[in-house]
């Protein structure tokens, strides 16, 4: 038995545009999805992960599968559906999981033989067993899994292209940031593997570097915190010899033994959403917890840094507070907080959130031809009617942000800053000329998207 699970490109996100700067090849990161699947699927079925992201293969070449599983984000949408669409044509059965199908479920089912809606763990080989036999249903429910069941992915499937590997600590966040999909559809409950579970998959790949895709790695709580460090000391004590980045929010800062103990387990960089430079805005998205009295930005991120560890910090432009300037401010707010890199999104309701519905009922969404828009929906795209700044504005200070922020002289400030201080300056210089030279592909984007879109904004 055939299974084919495949991981669709988006041909507008610059981030795969390999080609256009080899800096990229370090902003392509593996499918760990489809490898958990794998990972869940029994040793009778002969597996291929399809990254179109690595290249689109010519599929009618191909060996015919006996199943095809897809993942989505939403921007990956369309492309699921043409994908989809040229399997069924041949008789082969195609299921569809992952965020999209989660939230998008009618849409979804439409174009697809089956559904599996949440996360996977409890239901995958029911859905095998059922293509097996031939009698695939149209929807598997997947809801929240006991996250002891996840199985190691399998890093083996996948070419050794990619810079980094992949791995999940935990799922779930009680945050519920209004823009965000993760408590919708991870749930509000921070749940995490059993940590020797997570050091033994480690062992298993193969990069130094490795991705821990979790949302927020060290939680909420006094108890999540501490189970952060008990995985931290256990990584140390396995010897796993690896680099890594996370996401986790700025009170990673706060706990000096935190750090200690991350870094000397292999963390080198660390994604923080600072979302919004204002207090308000702050407010507008839900993100309070970093509004903490007397937090002292530049003085967290300095914290982290000692410990030799790069802080990415990621903006949102577009709030209904934002007015013109604000990619200016941004910039100027990111330099003074001293991160190493900057990452900086337009506002996007993404189906499922509450921001989604708060943009529905307000008639914001510019965008809404639906599937065909979703393409748009990477967060590098305005697809909304942002209240004070139009669709030239809010290009502009996107541009003006990345411009600012990524100047010759910004960048050899930062790298002068990272080599004396002997903080990892060849990979802070690989992320700055890697979002330099995006600047310009942005650049060009945007202008083929004015022209074709300015009159849906109005
Ligand atoms: C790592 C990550 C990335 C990596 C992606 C690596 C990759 N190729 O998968 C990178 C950095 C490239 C990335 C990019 C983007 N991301 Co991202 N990312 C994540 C993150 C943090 C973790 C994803 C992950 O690996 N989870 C671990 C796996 C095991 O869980 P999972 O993907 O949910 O898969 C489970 C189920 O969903 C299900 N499942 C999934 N696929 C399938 C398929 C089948 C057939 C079946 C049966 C089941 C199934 O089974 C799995 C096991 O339970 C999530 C947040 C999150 N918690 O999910 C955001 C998230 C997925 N990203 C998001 C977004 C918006 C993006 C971007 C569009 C924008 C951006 N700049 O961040 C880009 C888009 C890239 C593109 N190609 O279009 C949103 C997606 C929302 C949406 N509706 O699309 C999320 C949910 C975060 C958020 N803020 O809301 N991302
Ligand atoms: S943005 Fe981060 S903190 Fe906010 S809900 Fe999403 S995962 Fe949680």
């Amino acid at each position: 038995m055939r299974l084919y699970l495949i991981n669709p490109s988006n041909p507008l996100v610059s981030i795969i545009k390999v080609k256009e700067s080899r800096w990229n090849r370090y902003r392509v990161w593996k499918p760990l999805n489809l490898m958990v699947l794998a990972g869940l699927t029994s040793p009778e079925w002969e597996i291929s992960i399809i990254d179109e992201n690595l290249g689109v293969p010519d599929y009618s070449t191909m060996p015919r599968p006996d199943i095809v599983g897809i993942t989505a984000f939403t921007s990956q949408a369309n492309r699921a559906y043409e994908i989809a669409t040229h399997f069924r044509n041949l008789g082969v059965p195609v299921v569809m999981g992952g965020i999209h199908a989660t939230m998008c479920l009618d849409e979804v089912m439409a174009r697809v033989d089956s559904v599996v809606t949440g996360e996977a763990e409890s239901v995958w080989p029911q859905v095998l067993e059922d293509a097996r036999k031939g009698s695939i249903k149209r929807l598997y429910e997947g809801g929240i899994a006991d996250l002891s069941t996840v199985p190691s992915a399998r890093h083996d499937l996948l070419p050794p292209t990619y810079a980094f590997g992949a791995i999940q600590t935990s799922r779930g966040c009680p945050l519920n940031c209004s823009f965000c999909s993760v408590t919708a559809f991870n749930g509000s409950l921070y749940r995490h593997r059993p940590i020797e579970h997570v050091v033994r998959e480690f062992q298993l790949i193969r990069e130094k570097l490795v991705l821990v895709v979790d949302d927020n790695l060290i939680g909420t709580r006094s108890d999540h915190i501490a189970r952060a460090k008990d995985l931290f000391r256990a990584m140390m004590k396995a010897n796993i010899q690896k680099e890594w980045v996370t996401q986790v929010t700025i009170n990673f800062a706060d706990d000096e033994e935190l750090l200690v103990l991350a870094a000397k387990a292999g963390c080198r960089g660390v994604f923080i959403g600072f979302e919004s430079p204002t207090p308000e805005g702050l407010i507008e998205i839900g993100k309070k917890f970093n509004l903490m009295k007397g937090r002292d930005f530049r003085e967290s991120v300095q914290r982290i840094q000692r410990h030799n560890i790069l802080v990415v910090g990621s903006f949102i432009i577009g709030l209904d507070i934002d007015e013109p300037g604000i990619g200016a401010r941004i910039a100027e707010a990111a330099s003074q907080y001293g991160v190493d890199s900057l990452n900086v999104l337009f506002l996007t309701p993404l189906p499922g959130t509450s921001l989604w519905e708060q943009m529905k009922l307000e008639n914001c969404i510019a965008l809404d031809s639906f599937p065909e828009d979703w393409r748009y929906y990477t967060l590098t795209y305005p697809v909304a009617r942002y209240k004070r700044l139009s669709l030239d504005g809010v290009i502009r200070e996107m541009l003006t942000c990345s411009r600012n922020f990524y100047s010759l002289t910004g960048i050899l400030r930062r790298e002068f800053s990272n080599l004396w201080h002997r903080r990892q300056p060849l990979i802070n210089l690989v992320a700055s000329l890697s979002y330099r030279s995006n600047i310009r592909v942005d650049c060009k984007a945007y202008a083929h998207f004015n022209h074709q879109h300015c009159d849906r904004f109005i």
